[in-house]
């Protein structure tokens, strides 16, 4: 297995996988043909207060702007630690993985009056798959139980936005944040971009197919634990609001995660959540009777 080499809060993989601390945040994850499949922003900060605008984000206590805390939770905008002694995860074949943990510090007891464990592992497979595995505990010493929601906002990477089709969220509903997180259903028999997209949809499939239709290439998503699919791309006008957006760089990225936003999990005391999502690259002559 790969051993992982570290520079300040940046953990490398050879040339194939590269892990921020602050965040917990995968930021790169190419083949061994130099193809990059992950997308950051070439005006994205690389320190707090702002998540890496790129990579994976784990978006966690909270998903959205509704609540007490930052937008999507503060686990992105943490450092983040090695976990120098995890505890057995799931088998997983893996030529590569880094155990994180994410310790809470003071502060953000303030905010969040919850003690937890929130352990994250980053592997890749053999056949070059990503995968993240989150196990969070609660381990409240008050006896009282918590409530979060949870997303892997992840940042594809794409030829041009206008060429990429999204199969396996049709006919499922969502919850469209342009129009105040209005429920409504999914009509086309596959998900197109041709303006800005911030849905969530709901109750979703094991697997869905991102097809990057120039570059040749399919990426399958798939996820354990968790519900729900974001999906969001800002298109022209919003993305000229984003401070850390580049210009134009709107048609080259998809967001696509999968998430627990409709219902948040709620446990007590003792009790662990774990979650998981897959992604692999295929070659786009993927025919998509899946
Ligand atoms: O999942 C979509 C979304 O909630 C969008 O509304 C947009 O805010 C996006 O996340 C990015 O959020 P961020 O806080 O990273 O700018």
């Amino acid at each position: 297995m790969a051993a992982p080499s570290r520079c300040n809060h940046l953990i490398m993989f050879d040339s194939s996988l590269m892990i921020y601390l602050y965040g917990g945040q995968v930021i790169f994850w190419e083949n061994d043909y130099q193809e990059q499949f992950l997308f950051v922003s070439r005006k994205a900060s690389f320190k707090p207060p702002k998540a890496i605008r790129g990579g994976i984000h784990i978006c966690f206590p909270q998903f959205g702007s509704h609540g007490l805390l930052e937008q999507h939770g503060f686990a992105r905008n943490r450092i983040w630690s090695v976990d120098e002694n995890p505890p057995p995860f799931p088998a997983t074949t893996s030529n590569c993985h880094i155990d994180l943990i994410l310790k809470q510090s003071l502060e953000d007891l303030k905010i969040w009056p919850h003690r937890y464990e929130f352990r994250l592992r980053v592997a890749l497979s053999p056949t070059g798959d990503l995968m993240l595995t989150s196990r969070i505990k609660n381990i409240n010493e008050d006896g009282k139980p918590f409530k979060f929601r949870f997303s892997y906002q992840t940042y594809f990477l794409v030829s041009d936005i206008s060429e990429v089709r999204v199969e396996g969220l049709e006919t499922l509903d969502y919850l469209d944040n342009l129009q105040n997180g209005e429920r409504r259903t999914e009509q086309g028999d596959t998900v197109v971009f041709e303006s800005e997209v911030d849905k969530v949809y709901l109750s979703a499939p094991p697997k869905i197919v991102i097809i990057d239709h120039d570059k040749k290439r399919t990426f399958e998503l798939r996820k354990e634990g968790l519900p729900d699919v974001v999906v969001w791309n800002p298109w022209d006008k919003r993305a000229k609001t984003i401070p850390d957006f580049g210009e134009e760089e709107y048609r080259c990225m998809l967001c696509v995660g999968a998430a627990q936003v409709e219902k948040p999990i709620t446990f007590r005391p003792g009790e662990e959540w774990q979650s998981r999502q897959e992604i692999s690259v295929v070659p786009s002559s993927y025919s998509s009777g899946h």
